[in-house]
């Protein structure tokens, strides 16, 4: 038939793509076509790639229902996209033929596509690796849609004052229409709050009254890379279920008429900005149930659309938690089961805990997530009931295997004693499911020795695996590098199309690590990126970085145990150590430009104290004309998906310094390796496994391990050993920084005391080996280019293992038992 035949097409051909923008510019935009500027051509042009996207998008679910293969669904509170054009253009193939069509029409592609907004629906690591799962789920043509919530307002934009304090601004990211999303109006489910819960003897129950909110689904197309496969992920929306109160509009309260309305629209107006803390706070509660509430009523209505009964719901659906930030879905899947299917209590816990799989991404004591019980009482009075009668269940097996050890009853109950108590949700998402995983090897060792020890005892350890992390290569290699994957292809002779979905192929380049003529022009690779982003920043800091200096970055979310303050540090005492040399000495230097970004949690003093402290040291290293030329040092504002792919191309090192058994894996080590800069970092989450693969020779490990941790921080609590002692030359920085060498001596007290004090992060324990690894560095750069040059080829050329394509694979195969389904 002629609708069959191809008459609706993704648009491939110059002619046909122009005709489709012009027609969107005149439609869609109701525009003019000879009066276009930038942001009208962006937007003909995404609503052209859309449409290619859609039929792709069509063609894919309908192949999947067709087949009812076996689905996984990723829930995650997080998903941190990044821009979306020029992905999409790659993904399908396009962006070669969309180029000339731009062109065409009087526009620059590249220009079009920097004049996106970010979608930053994320916090940092969590919500960027499951974006990048969902880019790996489409390319490796695995069946999974992801489920989160439609912030209106994303990660706040930071903004830092003249006193280098950091600010927050909103992220109104939806005031310009978002041409990616495909409002479903009419896919929607009522969630409950609050009301009454009764529950009878068979454990079934009811809940009612309280108030209802409406949640409307939001669809975004997730690309496939060199396939026509096409998942989804679909965000919620929060409505108020009427539109407000006729009782009280008609009395003249209007105020009263929209309260509640508001209150339902403010559900999804904002996503909280911690990144591993915990904050208590009932409206992030109320996000959670919301968005588990709807997401298992919309896969419990596709499943019934199969006709298959309720007991094989665990063939055809996988859940797997991001984090335990979903964990209500084990409650509420009982509550649909029980409840409403009138499923018995037994059989539906075993479908339960055939369904969900459970990911931690942090040991961090202040990121496992607890709620207090009566606001649990008060706002999911059911689920509470449901809770206990889990844990009733649970402990009462826990007793019978190990009889009379009260002191793991209480470790391992949902419940933690206390006025009030509170809910663990870790516990309850390793009940309530088939499989737990952590996110690195060493992490996923610390998990079953640490914080899930007794259930490891209480399960046996085939419940408990790893599934290290991996980054999309088609992002963070092919996209942010192009002339990386360029000569990728050329020297291995296979076609990117190829070993970008097979990233182990990329081996192939080791042939010509001793090749000059490739040496040359894999350092003019990174020099280029390097000097794409002195452009950037000098355009916008306004300040010229020489690009034949090293470049040295650390980029991610401002935490303590991230170690930010040790990096500074270090560099401080660079610049003192430079300043000490004649000018003579000063000219066998290793030029370097150090360059920090990242943002604090609102909350987080001591982080936003860092933050001050780098942009204030920044501003005296940079005005001494006796280090300008060996030293910059650079806070860039606003962190964000697009600056890191800016970032990401043009490190010589990167620095990824967490205290030993902090960093679960860590991803940015990643991204950075694959793209040539060399790792200064700890023996730390994925950082082991990276010089695992690449040698450790390629790597500059330094600190203490995770093992001796925990006895480091004994002796620092019986037997304190004051910081001179254990290092003279961190004492004089911390000195010089209290004495007001950088300014404001006395506002940086409570950080420099974090050191001086409890040292909680071994930042004195670590500094003087951490000062080592960073001369090795020093020389090795400037005594030695060639094999420099060659330590970079022979990294990225080890990094086949870290594609999250591997990685999905090994959730498909080994926790979500999944096939792929392709779409011929
Ligand atoms: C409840 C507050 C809260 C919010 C976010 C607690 C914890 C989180 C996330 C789990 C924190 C996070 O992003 N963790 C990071 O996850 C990455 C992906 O697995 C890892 O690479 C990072 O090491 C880990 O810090």
């Amino acid at each position: 038939a002629v609708w069959k035949s191809g008459l609706r097409g993704v648009h491939t051909e110059v002619p046909s793509i122009a005709k489709s923008i012009v027609n969107h510019v005149q439609t869609t935009l109701a525009r003019q076509a000879y009066n276009l500027d930038n942001a009208g051509a962006y937007g003909a042009v995404a609503h052209t790639v859309r449409d290619d996207l859609i039929i792709n998008w069509n063609d894919t679910q309908m192949h999947y229902t067709r087949k009812a293969p076996k689905r996984a669904y990723y829930l995650s509170l997080e998903f941190l996209m990044g821009r979306t054009l020029d992905n999409a253009l790659l993904n399908l193939g396009t962006k070669d033929a969309y180029k000339e069509s731009v062109a065409k029409l009087g526009f620059n592609v590249e220009d079009l596509i920097d004049s996106e907004r970010d979608a930053a629906l994320g916090n940092g690591g969590l919500g960027r690796l499951a974006a990048c799962y969902l880019d790996s789920s489409a390319s490796q043509e695995i069946p999974l849609w992801g489920y989160g919530l439609r912030y209106e307002y994303g990660m706040f934009q930071q903004l830092i004052a003249t006193d280098g304090s950091q600010l927050e601004a909103p992220d109104p990211w939806l005031t310009h229409a978002n041409p990616w999303e495909i409002p479903r109006l009419d896919v929607t489910y009522d969630v409950r709050f609050y009301g009454h819960a009764e529950r009878f003897d068979d454990k079934n129950g009811i809940w009612s009254g309280g108030q209802e909110v409406v949640a409307v689904a939001y669809d975004v197309p997730i690309p496939g890379y060199a396939t026509k496969n096409t998942n989804n992920i679909r965000l919620w929306k929060s409505a108020p279920k009427r539109g407000f109160d006729l009782n009280s509009f008609n009395a003249g309260d209007y105020e009263r008429a929209v309260e509640s309305s508001n209150s339902a629209e403010a559900l999804t107006k904002v996503l909280y900005p911690n990144d591993n803390h915990m904050v208590g706070k009932e409206l992030r509660l109320k996000q959670q149930y919301f968005w588990t509430a709807a997401s298992l009523a919309d896969i419990m209505r596709r499943f019934k659309n199969t006709d298959k009964p309720i007991k094989e719901f665990p063939d055809l659906v996988a859940i797997q938690l991001n984090d335990t930030h979903p964990t209500l879905a084990i409650p509420e899947l009982m509550r649909i089961l029980v409840d409403e299917e009138e499923v018995p209590w037994k059989d539906a816990w075993e479908i339960v805990t055939k369904t969900f799989g459970f990911t931690n991404h942090t040991v961090l004591p202040e990121a496992l997530e607890r709620w207090p019980v009566p606001l649990f009482q008060h706002l999911l009075p059911r689920h509470l009931q449901i809770i206990y009668d889990i844990d009733f269940e649970f402990l009462q097996a826990v007793e019978k295997k190990f009889p009379g050890d009260r002191e793991k009853l209480a470790r391992m109950s949902l419940i933690q004693e206390g006025m009030p108590q509170y809910i663990r949700m870790a516990n309850l998402a390793v009940l309530g499911s088939k499989k737990v995983n952590g996110v690195a090897e060493l992490h996923s060792q610390l998990v079953r020795t640490t914080i899930l020890k007794d259930f490891v005892e209480f399960y046996g350890s085939s419940k408990f695996g790893n599934v290290t992390n991996g980054v999309t290569p088609r992002r963070w290699l092919d996209q942010c590098n192009p002339d990386l994957s360029n000569l990728i292809t050329e020297t291995i002779g296979v076609p990117k199309t190829t070993w970008l979905k097979d990233l182990y192929l990329i081996k192939g380049i080791l042939d010509k690590v001793d090749d000059e003529t490739f040496q040359k022009k894999f350092a003019a690779v990174k020099r280029k990126n390097k000097e794409r982003l002195a452009a950037y920043i000098h355009s916008t800091l306004g300040v010229t970085v020489d690009a034949s200096a090293m470049f040295d970055i650390q980029v991610k979310r401002i935490h303590e145990y991230k170690r930010q303050t040790l990096n500074l540090l270090g560099v401080i005492h660079r610049y003192l150590s430079i300043k000490a040399l004649t000018p003579e000495e000063r000219k066998k230097v290793n030029k370097r430009v150090v360059i920090f970004a990242g943002k604090a949690a609102p909350g987080y003093y001591i982080a936003k104290l860092t933050i001050r402290l780098i942009v204030n040291v920044a501003r005296v290293i940079n005005a001494d004309p006796d280090t300008a030329e060996y030293l910059t040092l650079l806070f860039l504002p606003d962190y964000s998906v697009s600056l890191a792919e800016l970032l990401v191309p043009a490190s010589d090192i990167s620095q990824h310094i967490s205290t030993a058994g902090t960093e679960a894996s860590g991803t940015s080590n990643m991204k950075f390796t694959l793209n040539g800069g060399l790792l200064v970092g700890t023996v730390d989450g994925a950082n082991i496994e990276i010089a695992e693969e690449v040698g450790e020779e390629n790597v500059f490990f330094f600190g203490h391990l995770a093992a001796t941790v925990e006895d480091i921080r004994y002796q620092h609590a019986y037997h304190p050993v004051p910081v001179e002692q254990k290092s003279p030359a961190l004492a004089r920085i911390l000195n010089e920084v209290s004495s007001g060498r950088f300014g404001d001596a006395h506002v940086y007290e409570p950080l420099l005391n974090t050191i001086r004090q409890s040292d909680y992060y071994l930042l004195t324990d670590d500094f003087d080996s951490y000062l080592e690894a960073q001369k090795m560095v020093d020389d090795i750069y400037s005594k030695d280019p060639i094999g420099w040059i060659k330590r970079s080829i022979t990294s990225v050329a080890c990094m086949g293992k870290f594609s999250s394509d591997r990685a999905i694979m090994e959730y498909a195969e080994e926790y979500w038992n999944i096939e792929r389904v392709k779409l011929e």
